[in-house]
C-alpha cells in the first residue's frame, strides 16, 4: 500500500534502523543523515519515514510530510551553518536525472561554490 515500508528499500531500512546511517536530525515524520558518497563538504539527505518513490508522489499523497521534509532541509542548513553562504536542495527524479534510490529524498548540499546550471 502507498506509504507502507518496502522490504527491498534501502531508505526504509535506514528508517527502521536495519541499515545504519549517520543520523543528524529526526522528527516524527522525517530522518536526516549524511550521504555515504558526499558531493560537497556538507551533503545530507532528508527523507520522509513513509515510502513514496519520489518527491512528486510524496507531494501528491502526503503534502504535510512534504512540508516537513522541506522544513527539515532548512533546519539542516541552519545546523550546518550554510544559510549565509547559500546551499542547494535537490530532488533527483527519475534515473535519467540521477535518481538511484526510489524512496523520496532531498539532498542538502553546501560548503562549497555551487555552479548553475547544474550538471
Ligand atoms: O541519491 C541517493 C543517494 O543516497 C546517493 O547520493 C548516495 C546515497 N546513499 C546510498 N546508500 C546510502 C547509505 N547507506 N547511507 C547514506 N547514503 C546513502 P539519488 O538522488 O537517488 O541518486
Amino acid at each position: 500500500m502507498a506509504g507502507e515500508p518496502q522490504a527491498d528499500c534501502l531508505f526504509c531500512k535506514i528508517v527502521s534502523g536495519e541499515v545504519p546511517a549517520t543520523v543528524v536530525r529526526e522528527t516524527d515524520t522525517t530522518v536526516a543523515f549524511r550521504d555515504i558518497n558526499p558531493q560537497a563538504p556538507t551533503h545530507i539527505l532528508v527523507i520522509p519515514k513513509v515510502h513514496h518513490p519520489d518527491a512528486a508522489a510524496l507531494a501528491a499523497a502526503e503534502p504535510q510530510v512534504t512540508a516537513d521534509v522541506l522544513r527539515e532541509a532548512g533546519a539542516v542548513a541552519a545546523d550546518e551553518k550554510l544559510v549565509e553562504t547559500g546551499y542547494r536542495v535537490v530532488f533527483n527524479t527519475g534515473s535519467g536525472a540521477g535518481q538511484t534510490v526510489f524512496h523520496a529524498h532531498a539532498h542538502v548540499l553546501g560548503g562549497r561554490g555551487l555552479n548553475w546550471p547544474p550538471g
